[in-house]
């Protein structure tokens, strides 16, 4: 078995990253654009410290990022010369309903998506649209504590019953949320809760995780109903965890670890709280507060497809002492001492992709798809202003070669590959610009200066052979 004869090869952002417009065509202001640059950003998407106000300053990435909201038509000719057959991108809420409970939504903001689904399929590109991606409306937040009250359920609800209406000729493939288990690790950042001082944050957590899983199944719910066609996706931040040494209490700790993420996929895809979930929670005292027909909901709404990111693996071990801690895209993993590391720390470990395919299809059996996967990298362009990115170019051969082992050797069913950031894109964990993913150029600094002018990097040809080659020209 080689890659399908449709593979969708394309790659991914999500509007907090490269729209900007923040306050343009009636939009409402969301959590990603109070969050700042700089030191206070990753303890704000932790809820450790409030920051719901904006103020002069700070530096707030999301306001202009690489202003895709005016340069949509020139980014999507770029993608469509590199044969791009999906693009992966978000909507904003706020521009759709602007504080989020609106009774209407609001017209220009569904008609910008509109016109970039048009200038995606003009060229035969697939639209994959992730609903939400990291983005709460503030007023939900500031109202109703965000995904904390149930009522969000019924605002999702709203939202995707408008946008799967508005949407349902154009787009196909949709992902309810966006790296759903990041809700653990960055409470604010990616689903607006902030806690109370002394409060049960596990509590909260698992509460608003509750509604969120509720919230994935009712979207499919509706989707099937306005649209058999569409195909709907849940998306994990994957990467299998390994042990740090062959003791049992290792692999016990590997394993509980990789449950902390599978639990949501558990849910989505096979339509119930896991035993090994009901027992934690038990013993963590934690009651979660269910209506009635949730669990129902949940079963009979299972996802089409797990899609899940993937940057490197992890590593844990059962002994304090080994403390060697590093980075794996902001969750906590051990230094593996047989992998390299990017410039940001993150582990680079392209086999594991094999790894991380295997054990989610051995687990789920549904087709999968990897919607994110590249390397954030310091590119500095050379006296002509070209950038010569073989670096990349090295890490996207390595984990194409992997995925599709997984597929020829393993019989994994892979739908595609989006690679994260295909435009270079505002970083989400540190609101850097200087952390760069992308085949296409945007000149912009940390602070915000540059021109945005967009220019091929030396992978841009590298990855449109192959695209037209279907991966074998690497
Ligand atoms: C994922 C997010 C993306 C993206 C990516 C890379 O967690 O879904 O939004 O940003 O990580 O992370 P960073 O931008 O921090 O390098």
């Amino acid at each position: 078995m080689t890659l399908r004869q449709d593979f969708l090869w394309g790659g991914a952002v999500a509007a907090n990253q490269c729209e900007g417009g923040y306050a343009e065509g009636n939009k409402g202001l969301s959590t990603v654009d109070v969050i700042p640059a700089g030191k206070d950003r990753v303890p704000v998407m932790k809820g450790k410290v409030s920051m719901l106000e904006c103020d002069e300053e700070h530096f707030y990435p999301s306001h202009e990022a690489i202003d895709f909201y005016h340069r949509y038509k020139e980014d999507i000719a770029l993608l469509a010369e590199m044969g791009f057959k999906c693009f992966r991108l978000s909507l904003a809420w706020t521009r759709i309903y602007p504080n989020g409970d609106d009774e209407l939504p609001n017209e220009e903001g569904l008609k910008f998506y509109e016109c970039v689904f048009d200038e995606c399929l003009k060229y035969g590109i697939e639209p994959l649209v992730t609903i939400t991606h990291f983005d709460v409306p503030i007023h939900l937040v500031k109202t109703i504590g965000s995904w904390r009250s149930r009522k969000m359920v019924e605002y999702y609800e709203r939202l995707c019953e408008t946008i799967f209406t508005r949407y349902k000729d154009k787009v196909k493939y949709w992902l309810t949320f966006n790296e759903i288990n990041m809700l653990l690790h960055l409470p604010f950042g990616s689903s607006g809760l902030v806690f109370e001082e002394g409060e049960n944050e596990d509590a909260v957590k698992y509460q608003a995780a509750h509604h969120q899983l509720v919230a994935s199944a009712k979207a499919t719910e509706i989707a099937r109903r306005i649209n058999p066609e569409f195909k709907i996706g849940c998306m994990l931040a994957g990467a299998s965890t390994y042990p740090y040494t062959c003791a049992p209490d290792d692999v016990w700790k590997a394993m509980t670890r990789d449950r902390e993420h599978y639990f949501f996929v558990d849910v989505q895809s096979r339509g119930e709280y896991p035993s090994y979930a009901r027992k934690m929670l038990e013993r963590m005292d934690i009651h979660l507060e269910m209506e009635d027909g949730d669990e129902e909901c949940l079963r009979n709404n299972t996802v089409d497809f797990i899609s899940f990111s993937y940057y490197g693996s992890r590593l844990t071990s059962a002994d304090p002492e080994v403390n060697t801690q590093t980075a794996a895209n902001l969750f906590p993993t051990l230094r593996n001492p047989h992998l390299t590391t990017s410039e940001w720390g993150w582990q680079i470990d392209p086999l594991g992709l094999r790894i991380t395919l295997n054990a989610l299809y051995d687990r789920y059996q549904k087709p999968l798809f990897i919607v994110e996967n590249g390397l954030g990298a310091l590119d500095t362009p050379d006296e002509t202003g070209y950038i010569a990115d073989d670096y990349r170019i090295g890490y996207l051969r390595e984990h194409i070669k992997a995925f599709i082992t997984a597929v020829e050797e393993d019989g994994v069913d892979l739908l595609g590959y989006t690679t994260w950031g295909c435009i270079d894109l505002v970083s989400s964990s540190s609101g850097e610009m200087s952390k760069r993913y992308g085949f296409v150029y945007v000149d912009k600094d940390d602070a915000g200066n540059g021109t945005l002018e967009r220019r091929k990097k030396q992978s841009f040809e590298w990855y449109k052979k192959v695209i037209h080659s279907n991966g074998i020209e690497l």
